[in-house]
């Protein structure tokens, strides 16, 4: 793939690692998917690799080790044994692992893991600062460096920076036990683009950035003042191409044929895992267990072939569980072996790619049956190299993979007693059913391999920093404002329509807490006696409420969505062909609501009711008035009516009244040489749509709107309102 810009990518290893034989320095090539994917990449030109060069080095060694490395683009960040510790074993295997992977009774929260694990993603954040400028694309990968993303942004405000979370991400129930939470989080916000594998992952991020951070979300972005992050599914794969060469090799071909001979051409089925908790290694040898007891006749005929990879054997929990494999494969293997055969074959340790590759192929049936995984890249590698396309994916709905891979035998993995029954359907399962499964499946994995995954990440990345450029140019900076004070001076016929709550004061709980202050009545008079001046309060609240608090001010007001309007001097009046009879059955509808949702508020208007639910527990206020909505829909469109979703407030109204519609009166009445308006809620986008393209529109907030400009709160607009008069009244003087 070609890439313009200097691509710098961080992991936590480096995919190549440095080893000591009798003195003498080793370097040895990782043969990880993500390494030969990422090669084409850090290899070319000036791009750089960062990661820990997997070894505890002394002070001599790491001059020479840098110098070693660079040649081939690669940049070691050196970590002492207490650091690895701390960082590595402690807190990301030992506290965020177990966690993101669905185990929080096995997480361990430690005050010192955590330092260690700030300190380390400084370090890492350091050389990348270092060494990359504002030009460069900043690739961060994995759960060890979730920190390292706004701690480069801090200092490279503009970096490109792109995460990629290779494990699940775990639901906002699990994700709030811990308690370093929101900093993780900040972490991660500091990215333009955070990728995950799967929708579940994304939903799961975006829920608790929003829960825990207070960040709302639309269409997977998150907008953080004037930068738009985005969060999105990347399913990583495998290159499809190499493991269907792999399983052609003459090497290969000679492995298949010693692993036939060894099961005595009996029907075999295999299962590739490092040794993890998350893995279900126990659970699936159960499984075959309850598979072997409940069809002796098979008893002979089938054999387990179980790869487990060595991993973090010496931490105590996996230890254990490398015992309790062992026991229970003796167990297995002892109650149900006869002369000459044994129902498993294991192997503790990690196989040569040919041979990996042979058992593959050779495989009548894969078992993948992880408890959680982010994607499991077996699966996929298996179907990859069955180039005669027979062979059954038994696979857990609990990996990534499981999305993508919809033809496999999907199994639950805690449900041992199910996958005996499918492990027995998936021996039996007719040839032609076999093929026309596997062809789906390779279908799938060589349209969505390695390449197109980095494709689509890089794209994605480009394209939101061509989004945030847009909204950089549309949130009001210092030279935006004087240029609308400018415009704002050099009018002389002004219409300028103010939303009133979240545009001018706060949101408050209770909605007549957010009476007006004084400052607020000031700067309105000072801008309303303006001669030049006709300002319009457009807001959705009922019009008895406005004329108490603006009566006195000589304004216009729109009340109650355009339900009824005021010219100041003049009488209330209300929008033609209103009717209010729909009004008790609508409420008799949403007081049913109200008994399943402590916190809610009901505010009947003239023409309109709306239904508050600012003081609900977020998210099952949202939960509700979908349901509210839902249930009303068909009674609303009957009646010529509207179901309106403001900021935490359902409002059902007359659907030929809105803000829009109410601002024309005052537009047609014309002669204007500057419009403005400016609001919060989407109420407001039929003003902004209403208005003549090149009218100052301004949007309060961080949500996609019609408006041509940003603002980010009430204060920023009293500010801009304030500013335009001073300019006026300053150049008036001069
Ligand atoms: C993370 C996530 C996600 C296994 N045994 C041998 C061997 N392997 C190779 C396989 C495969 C890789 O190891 C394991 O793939 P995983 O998908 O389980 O990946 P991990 O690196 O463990 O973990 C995971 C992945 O990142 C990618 O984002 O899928 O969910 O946990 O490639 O072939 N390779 C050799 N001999 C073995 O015995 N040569």
């Amino acid at each position: 793939m070609n890439i313009s810009k200097r691509v710098i990518i961080v992991s936590n290893r480096l995919p190549i690692k440095v080893t000591r034989k009798e003195g003498v320095l080793n370097y040895q090539k990782s043969e990880g998917g993500l390494a030969t994917a990422l090669s084409t990449i850090y290899k070319q030109g000036n791009n750089l690799w960062i990661g820990w060069a997997g070894t505890d080095v002394n002070d001599s060694e790491e001059e020479k080790i840098i110098k070693d490395l660079s040649i081939q683009n690669l940049s070691p960040v050196f970590l002492s044994s207490e650091e690895i510790n701390g960082f590595y074993e402690g807190f990301s295997n030992g506290t965020l692992w177990p966690l993101f992977h669905y185990c929080p009774t096995y997480g361990e929260y430690s005050q010192e893991y955590w330092q260690t694990y700030k300190r380390v993603n400084q370090k890492f954040a350091d050389i990348i600062i270092e060494t990359a400028t504002k030009d460069d694309i900043i690739w961060i990968h994995d759960y060890q460096l979730m920190l390292v993303p706004s701690l480069v942004r801090k200092s490279i405000p503009e970096a490109n920076i792109g995460f990629f979370q290779h494990i699940p991400f775990p639901s906002y129930e699990i994700f709030r036990l811990l308690p370093w939470r929101k900093e993780l989080l900040e972490g991660l916000l500091g990215a333009d683009i955070v990728g995950f594998h799967t929708f579940d992952d994304v939903r799961h991020f975006l829920s608790s950035v929003n829960r825990i951070s207070g960040f709302n979300n639309m269409s997977n972005k998150v907008r953080i003042e004037s930068r738009i992050i985005s969060a999105d599914a990347f399913p990583i794969s495998i290159d499809y191409k190499k493991y269907r060469a792999l399983a052609d090799n003459a090497i290969t071909k000679r492995h298949e044929q010693k692993i036939r001979q060894l099961i005595n051409n009996n029907q075999l089925i295999i299962s590739i895992d490092r040794l993890d908790y998350s893995k279900g290694i126990l659970q699936r040898l159960e499984a075959y267990q309850i598979f072997l007891q409940q069809h002796p006749e098979l008893i002979g005929r089938v054999t387990m072939m179980q790869v487990i990879v060595p991993s973090r054997d010496s931490v105590p929990k996996y230890r254990q569980l490398k015992e309790e494999i062992n026991r229970l494969v003796s167990e297995i293997n002892g109650q149900f072996s006869i002369i000459g055969w044994q129902p498993i074959q294991y192997f503790y340790r990690s196989l040569p790619i040919h041979l990996l590759s042979a058992l593959y192929k050779v495989a009548d049936v894969a078992l993948v049956t992880p408890m959680r995984d982010g994607m499991n890249l077996v699966s996929k590698e298996f179907v990859a190299s069955k180039l005669n396309r027979k062979g059954v994916l038994i696979l857990s709905e609990m990996a990534g993979s499981a999305r993508e891979l919809t033809e496999a035998i999907l199994v639950n993995p805690n449900d041992i007693w199910d996958v005996a029954n499918k492990i027995f359907l998936a021996l039996n399962m007719s040839e032609s059913d076999q093929i026309d499964r596997m062809t789906a499946m390779q279908h799938t994995v060589s349209q969505f391999d390695i390449e197109t995954w980095l494709q689509n990440f890089m794209e994605k990345l480009l394209e939101v920093k061509t989004q945030q450029k847009t909204m950089m140019t549309r949130s009001i900076n210092i030279s935006l404002r004087k240029k609308i004070s400018i415009s704002y001076f050099n009018s002389t016929n002004r219409i300028i329509f103010l939303d009133y709550d979240g545009t001018l004061v706060p949101f408050t709980d209770n909605p007549q807490q957010a009476a007006p202050d004084s400052d607020l009545i000031d700067l309105l008079s000072t801008l309303a006696h303006d001669t030049h001046n006709r300002v319009v309060l457009s807001s959705g609240r009922d019009y008895q409420t406005l004329e108490n608090w603006f009566g006195q001010l000589p304004i216009d007001i729109i009340a109650e969505h355009g339900a009824w309007y005021k010219e100041h001097g003049t009488k209330w009046c209300s929008a033609q062909n209103l009717s209010d009879t729909w009004k008790p059955e609508i409420i008799h509808i949403m007081n049913q609501y109200n008994r399943r949702t402590p916190g809610v508020s009901i505010e009947e208007k003239s023409y309109s009711v709306a239904w508050h639910f600012r003081k609900v527990v977020n998210g099952l206020g949202e939960l509700r008035a979908a349901e509210l909505v839902n249930e009303i829909k068909d009674y609303v469109s009957d009646r010529g009516l509207q179901a309106l979703q403001g900021d935490k407030v359902i409002e059902i109204k007359s659907s030929i009244v809105n803000k829009g519609s109410a601002a024309k009166r005052w537009i047609e009445q014309g002669g204007y040489d500057f419009f403005m308006a400016i609001g919060d809620d989407y109420t407001d986008e039929d003003t902004f749509n209403a208005l003549p393209p090149e009218s100052i529109t301004i949007k309060v907030g961080t949500n996609i709107s019609a408006a041509r400009y940003y603002l980010k709160s009430h204060e920023d607009v009293r500010e801009l309102l304030q500013q335009m008069q001073l300019c006026h009244s300053n150049e008036r003087i001069t």
